[in-house]
């Protein structure tokens, strides 16, 4: 009997356990598609994306004015140098007692010195450096100065980069056109770049010019133009089938207003620029 009962409750327990684990029975009512909800929000920006190529690199950029704290400061002074030779005895006096004889030469070299005193406190080193870098530009502005007074001299002058061209409007030829240059104190003309040779045509147009002589000549080896100083030409602007040492005497340059370059006869008289 009791066996009876314990299977009665076994049998009671798994049927608890079957039905509770399932899922409702479809009871068979329509089912109706719900109202669509509204949309969610947009999303937080994505990180920011990785960093792009390096771009080419960029033009050479023109060459700046010169410095004005060029000068370095004064170095210590130097020993002092060795006493000097002993002077030559002086003429005997005129009447009984002479007047007393020169100071005799300075002795001998003295012991060293002390240790000298640390150096300065940090202000007063900050003074000399500034008295320092003020002689230098005050060096640098009195240069300036004098140049710009050159120029003053002239008729007419262009400032071009840090060159001034000067001219008085005179002409010669090649001898003289150096002598008047190197007389102001100056160089005859020659341009070192487009810019410069432009610079030239404006002022051989204001002077209604044909032909300017320029600093370049092969008087040392036929064919081989050279500067005043005897270096090969940085810059050059040849006319088409220039330098032709036309009738084998053509060594001295000349820009054309135009700006071409031609080789000519030196002796020829044409217009002269300087450069400062
Ligand atoms: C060209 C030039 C000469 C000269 C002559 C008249 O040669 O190269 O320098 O100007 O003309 C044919
Ligand atoms: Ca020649
Ligand atoms: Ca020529």
């Amino acid at each position: 009997m009791a066996l009876l009962k314990l299977f009665l409750g076994a049998l009671l327990l798994l049927q608890f356990v079957l039905l509770d684990g399932a899922e409702p029975q479809n009871l068979n009512c329509p089912a109706y598609g719900g109202v669509p909800g509204t949309p969610g929000h947009n999303g937080l920006p994505g990180r920011d994306g990785r960093d792009g190529k390096d771009g080419a690199i960029g033009p050479k950029g023109e060459k700046g004015e010169p410095g004005v704290n060029v000068q370095g400061t004064p170095g210590k002074a130097g020993p002092s140098g060795p006493a000097g030779a002993k002077g030559e005895r002086g003429p005997p006096g005129a009447g009984a007692q002479g007047p007393p004889g020169k100071v005799g030469p300075p002795g001998a070299v003295g012991p060293k010195g002390d240790k000298g005193n640390p150096g300065l406190p940090a202000g007063t080193a900050v003074q000399s450096a500034l008295v320092t870098q003020l002689q230098s530009d005050v060096k640098h502005l009195r240069d300036r100065l004098t140049a710009v007074e050159k120029v003053l001299g002239f008729r007419m002058f262009r400032k071009v980069g840090q060159k001034y061209y000067v001219t008085n409007g005179l002409k010669g030829n090649f001898e003289k056109a150096l002598k008047f240059c190197s007389d102001a104190g100056a160089k005859i003309v020659l341009p070192r770049s487009e810019d410069e040779n432009k610079v030239i045509t404006s002022l051989q147009a204001a002077l209604e010019s044909t032909y300017v002589y320029a600093g370049a000549t092969d008087r040392q080896k036929e064919g081989h133009f050279v500067d005043m100083s005897g270096q090969p030409l940085t810059f050059t602007k040849w006319k088409e089938n220039e330098p032709n040492d036309h009738n084998g005497g053509e060594d001295c340059t000349a820009i054309y207003k135009s700006g071409v370059w031609n080789d000519i006869n030196c002796n020829s008289e044409w217009h002269v620029v300087c450069e400062l």
